[in-house]
């Protein structure tokens, strides 16, 4: 098989699981114990040296950064469909909120957590309260980014924010949950989270 994803149930890795069944493409998992540092091992450093999961590798192609595999998957095996063409002026919209849950929702959310202090003119992420006002927006009148379409950017922005919801990271505004909600019900969200339960209880993660 061509796609392996490296994997940890407890890694952004299980939202890549997401990404790939709403493209469809077989893929086969390797699992990577995260817990003893197997995402540092030389195999591993040898594919990303950051010593993080998720890495995805496609034939000798490798995609590391949650975002990246996502845009990476639309385009290879869903392009016009979950990726808007080049040429479809959606596209810059897409990119926008993909772009923007790594460089604005992950690094804001953590420094709000973490009580970092820091002039919000200087860091690229901006205001806590801005980036809130500015995930409304982009919801706002409609079910996903681009409208009444699920695109893959709905996997990276909508993970990302699900994630913060899970972890109390953000406050649950009403069109934040609605939105979660509309995403858990996709049948390859449902078909992502089945798999990641089941090798947690495979791997006896459920105990720990
Ligand atoms: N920017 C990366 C973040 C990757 C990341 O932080 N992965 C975590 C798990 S979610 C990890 O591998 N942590 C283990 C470690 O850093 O040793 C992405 O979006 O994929």
């Amino acid at each position: 098989m061509s796609v392996v994803l490296y994997h940890h149930p407890f890694s952004r890795a299980a939202n890549v699981i997401w990404m790939l069944e709403e493209v469809g493409v077989p893929y086969e998992l390797h699992h990577v114990d995260i817990m003893t540092g197997g995402q540092k091992a030389p195999d591993m450093l040898a594919l990303n040296p950051m010593g993080k999961l998720p890495v995805l590798t496609d034939g000798d192609t490798v995609v590391t950064e949650s975002a990246a595999i996502a845009l990476y998957l639309a385009d290879r095996y869903s392009y016009g469909t979950l990726a808007p063409r080049v040429d479809d002026p959606a596209r810059g919209t897409y990119l926008r909120w993909a772009f923007f849950a790594p460089s604005v929702i992950e690094p804001g959310a953590m420094a709000k957590m973490a009580g970092w202090t820091f002039k919000d003119s200087q860091a690229g992420w901006g205001a806590f309260e801005a980036m809130l006002a500015t995930i409304e927006s982009a919801l706002e009148g409609r079910d996903f980014l681009l409208g009444d379409k699920f695109s893959m950017a709905d996997a990276v922005f909508g993970g990302t924010l699900r994630y913060m919801l899970m972890f109390k990271m953000m406050e649950p505004r009403p069109s934040f949950t609605a939105y979660a909600e509309r995403l858990a019900a996709r049948p390859a969200f449902q078909r992502a989270e089945a798999r990641n339960a089941a090798i947690r209880e495979e791997r006896g993660l459920n105990k720990k």
